[in-house]
């Protein structure tokens, strides 16, 4: 036998961005024209935050390249009727007969309207996994942008079972569209749920390994030993769902056990609302004349407008006032006479107080002095008073910081949890100082590169807010899509991302069922919904019925790597080239999700490692020919003119790259401007770097202060304060919404309406899914078991489940092969390791083997990622359970905000290995 020598071998720099834990560098080896390996970028060691490195993810992108299961040139479908057991009939058709095809229909369609009858777009569109799709669709963006209204209603999970409250008040309160600890300055962390080892990628890994190697203690508060909990200092196996009781507690201890003088009394004085008094209705107290909220001044002995200079507000106390008026929902105003003023700090002490760790001790099964002593913990290592010099600036240094994961911080509960985190935060001064908890980007509100600029003054000195309109005149009263974001989520807001993040589970309910007094337009089915990188038949909830709506939908294009569950029932597939196939630039640095803290911020180029494998496309290509064939082309190009490649604008004042907008450009001719316009804007004009370039190089930073990690400083600056701890605004906005809601005569929002409180009281949260089980006709008891799910580093979602690698790395990671337990619970079942078993809930099963683990609690189950194919290649004969299959789509188990969470309770039974399929 003999061994050729290779001719040529290149390493070729890209990114990854497969999870939201991204991007991250790395470079691609490719041995005469064939990709051979995945490395790490060691160019971007000093820079990256990670040093250069992906994630063991990444290393599976060689196989996804030659997967023998892909789709590689476009198909449509044959079989007219759509459902699980109904072959599409996909047959190979050419790119062109694919555009004309695609192409026809959306003119049709846009000849009937942008809106239909409904007034909802006909266009839909729906991309998964937090946001990454955008790093592999080229100019996608820009050929929806000329399109027009699309609905982005019909989710994936994404959203609603991410980190949804977080999303939404993370901006409300600090603008962070997702929250972190300051790692690399923290000492003490606790970590709720967030399973951080796993989901947050070598970033977030490297620097939680370096504060260990430094000493930071982290405390992993969750119902099963995740590998975050394995690596932490300590594991509380908390009973699922009962979060916000253990934050009270802490809150309990701090402000009712240790007290004010043991707080940071600058902070809450200065830049919380603690100050500001509340009158015996429950809101704020204002001045009579300029509707300002009120504070006691302890200079002159009176209560004051909030921002009366050389005011000295006290934080505590009672006092009588006269002659200040109250402002509740739509604008009631009602003049006051002599009143007791209490000021917010003590109103939430009094609030506290019956939340005792004794009380939350027997609601989430933690020792009393565990969360006494938790609580103190953090208080010491808050280290009050304690200060930090960066870049020559002088910053409060808090190291103590509180996480919180995915299924702490969406559905019931994460209101609560949401809003206890963020307090921890402002007590002690930690919120956005250095060492504590802080924001990553922004997204609801703008510009999206920079949380700082988005600070700006708003009512009641605080910042402006994004509310969607909930008084008479202005609000959504008409649907503007399928998941009625405007209509029902004040908060979410109206920005590019508000409508994805709006209730996507109830664009998919309300497609089978209207609530009985619902008034408004039924929702019709979109013309076009286009997919991609998503698979919302595996990810969402429900599964099983909601394919059966998928099946309705009339025309679905689903831009496709490999058929899996949703585009089997598609009726044209786009196969576009992938990662390691094709061009994009994307922004990096500055502060972004999970834990991309960087002291840079700068342009990555994607590029084409290997030749597209078959008749793959490069998406640009896809974008560009359909801008074309639908009539676009110019306001196509405009928008890349615009920015909306991902780069800089390809015109600013100090460059011009813009494209002609009347010509059709090549892939290369667009990406080459937005590299020379994206280096010039870094630079500010000074440097211009070619495509060529940055195929060789790779990327191109510029330094950034590590002061843009930190937003305390800048509302300093403004004067503005944090809304915390009374939620007033947010009070008065979920009694507007009511009486907007019922004066339609609808009133089957009523629960989630009782989630707007001034200071969040305790409810049976976890009593949500059982009371959800009786009104479904079940009994509590034949479920006695809590599901949960949870991730695992070696999967993104459902994304990779078909490429071999990962399925042999998730082979030696426990829980891969099944149902996580609890040894003895299974003992008393008579439960085996390695035993079928079904898991139940009261809208059906799933099925997998047993693993018995120690470090799982008695009453709880958990099953890793999102699996149960039964379309995807490779991953179909798995054998892995899910619980999207078993855990129900429900109105009552959706929060205010829209959201749910990946529990749900269930029964456990050994089955005979047939049974179980
Ligand atoms: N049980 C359970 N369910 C969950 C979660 C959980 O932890 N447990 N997590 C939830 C969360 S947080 C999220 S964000 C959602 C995400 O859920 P989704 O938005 O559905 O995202 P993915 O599962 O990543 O979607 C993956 C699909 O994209 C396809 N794909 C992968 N690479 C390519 C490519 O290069 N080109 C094309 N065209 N397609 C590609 C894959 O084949 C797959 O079908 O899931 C949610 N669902
Ligand atoms: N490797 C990898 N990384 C990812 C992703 C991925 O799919 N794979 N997805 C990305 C995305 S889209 C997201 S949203 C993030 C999510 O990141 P994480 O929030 O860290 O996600 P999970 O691993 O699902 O962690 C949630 C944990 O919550 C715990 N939990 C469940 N219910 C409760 C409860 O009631 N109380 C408490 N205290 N804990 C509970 C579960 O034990 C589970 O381990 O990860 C991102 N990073
Ligand atoms: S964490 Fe892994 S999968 Fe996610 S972007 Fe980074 S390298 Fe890619
Ligand atoms: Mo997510």
């Amino acid at each position: 036998m003999s061994v050729t020598k290779p001719q040529t071998v290149k390493k070729i720099p890209t990114y990854c961005y497969n999870c939201v834990a991204g991007p991250d560098f790395m470079t691609v080896k490719v041995v005469d024209g064939v990709a051979t390996e995945v490395e790490p970028n060691f160019a971007a060691e000093d820079m990256h935050p990670a040093r250069g490195r992906v994630c063991v993810k990444a290393y599976g992108l060689v196989q996804k390249t030659y997967n023998p299961h892909r789709v590689l040139q476009p198909m449509k479908r044959t079989n007219p009727k759509k459902g699980r057991d109904e072959d599409p009939g996909f047959v190979p058709i050419s790119w062109d007969e694919a555009l004309d095809m695609l192409a026809e229909k959306l003119a049709a369609t846009r000849a009937k309207g942008l809106l239909d009858e409904s007034g909802l777009p006909r266009v839909a569109a729906t991309f998964g996994h937090g946001g990454t799709p955008g790093m592999y669709m080229g100019t996608f963006p820009a050929f929806l942008a000329a399109w027009g209204a699309i609905d982005y209603s019909f989710g994936s999970g994404q959203g609603v079972k991410c980190v949804h409250s977080e999303h939404l008040y993370g901006e409300f309160w600090h603008r962070a569209f997702t929250v972190a600890a300051d790692t690399p300055n923290a000492r003490y962390v606790i970590s709720i749920g967030s399973n951080v080892e796993a989901s947050g990628g070598p970033c977030a890994v490297t620097r939680h390994a370096d504060a260990r190697v430094r000493g930071y203690k982290r405390v992993q508060v969750e119902p099963h030993l995740s590998v975050t909990g394995a690596c932490s200092a300590e594991w509380v196996p908390i009973r699922p769902k009962t979060d916000p009781a253990f934050m009270f507690a802490l809150i309990h201890v701090l402000v009712c056990e240790q007290g004010l003088d043991k707080l940071d009394v600058p902070f809450l004085r200065d830049r919380s609302s603690s100050p500001y008094l509340v009158g015996p209705d429950g809101l704020y107290l204002r001045d009579a004349e300029s509707a300002k909220p009120l504070l006691w001044d302890e200079a002159s002995g009176r209560a004051v407008p909030f921002d009366t200079p050389g005011a000295v507000p006290a934080v505590a106390g009672r006092f009588r006032v006269s002659g200040a008026i109250s402002i509740d929902a739509d604008d009631a105003r009602q003049t006051l006479g002599e009143v007791e003023a209490v000021t917010a700090y003590t109103k939430l002490v009094d609030h506290i107080r019956k939340y005792t760790p004794e009380w939350a001790a027997g609601i989430c099964d933690v020792p009393a002095e565990t969360i006494r002593r938790i609580a103190n913990e953090y208080l010491e290592n808050a280290g009050i008073g304690e200060t930090i010099e960066i870049d020559g600036q002088t910053l409060a240094l808090r190291p103590v910081a509180v996480t919180l994961g995915k299924s702490v911080n969406n559905g019931w509960g994460a209101f609560e949890c949401c809003w206890a985190r963020t307090l921890l935060a402002v007590l002690v001064g930690a919120l956005e100082n250095p060492g504590g908890t802080l924001g990553t980007t922004v997204r609801l509100n703008r510009p999206h590169d920079d949380r700082h600029q988005s600070v700006k003054a708003g009512e009641d000195g605080f910042m402006s807010q994004h509310f969607n309109a909930t008084d008479k005149a202005h609000w959504a009263a008409q649907p503007t899509g399928r998941n009625i974001h405007k209509t029902l989520v004040p908060i979410v807001g109206n920005s590019a991302w508000s409508q994805a993040l709006g209730p996507t589970q109830l664009a998919w309910m309300f497609q089978r069922e209207l609530p009985s007094d619902w008034s408004m337009p039924a929702p019709t089915l979109p013309d076009v919904w286009f997919v991609y990188r998503s698979n919302p038949a595996i990810s969402f909830w429900e599964t099983g019925a909601l394919v059966k709506t998928i099946a309705t939908f009339p025309f679905t294009v689903c831009f496709a790597y490999t058929v899996d569950e949703t585009n089997y029932l598609a009726d044209l597939l786009l196969p576009e080239a992938t990662d390691l196939e094709s061009v994009q630039m994307i922004k990096v640095g500055g502060t972004k999700f999970v834990e991309q803290f960087w002291e840079h911020r700068g342009v990555v180029l994607r590029q084409p490692a290997v030749e597209p494998q078959g008749d793959t496309r490069d998406f640009t290509w896809i974008s560009t020919q359909l801008a074309k064939r639908t009539g676009l082309l110019e306001a196509y190009n405009n928008a890349l003119n615009r920015g909306a490649g991902g780069g800089s604008p390809l015109k600013a004042a100090n460059y011009d790259y813009s494209l002609d907008p009347a010509q059709e450009h090549g892939v290369e001719e667009i990406w080459d401007a937005v590299c020379r316009a994206s280096s010039a804007h870094l630079s500010d004009g000074r440097e211009t770097h070619d495509l060529e370039w940055f195929k060789e190089h790779g990327f191109y930073t510029v330094p950034m202060s590590k002061l843009d990690w930190y937003l305390t400083p800048t509302l300093e600056k403004q004067g503005l304060r944090y809304e915390m701890p009374y939620q007033e605004r947010l009070l008065r906005i979920g009694r507007e919404l009511g009486n907007r809601l019922h004066e339609q005569k609808m009133h089957w929002w009523d629960e989630q309406l009782s989630e707007y409180a001034a200071l969040p009281e305790w409810h049976d949260v976890p009593g949500r899914w059982t009371q959800q089980l009786v009104n479904a006709g079940a009994k509590p008891e034949d479920f006695p078991l809590w599901l949960l799910a949870t991730k695992s580093m070696q999967y993104h979602t459902g994304g990779n489940a078909s490429i071999a690698l990962m399925r042999e790395v998730a082979q030696n990671v426990r829980g891969h092969t099944g149902v996580i337990i609890n040894a003895k619970t299974a003992k008393s079942l008579g439960i085996a390791d390695g035993d079928r078993i079904e898991v139940r809930s009261h809208i059906g099963a799933t099925y997998g083997d047993a693993v018995l683990a120690q470090g799982v609690r008695p009453d709880t189950l958990v099953i890793l990622g999102q699996f149960d194919h039964w379309a995807t290649p490779f991953a179909k004969d798995f054998g892995m359970p899910s619980l999207n299959t078993i855990a129900p789509m429900s109105m009552e188990l959706t929060d205010a905000t829209g959201s749910g969470s990946d529990i749900v309770r269930v029964a456990v039974r050994k089955v005979a290995r047939k049974e179980a399929v």
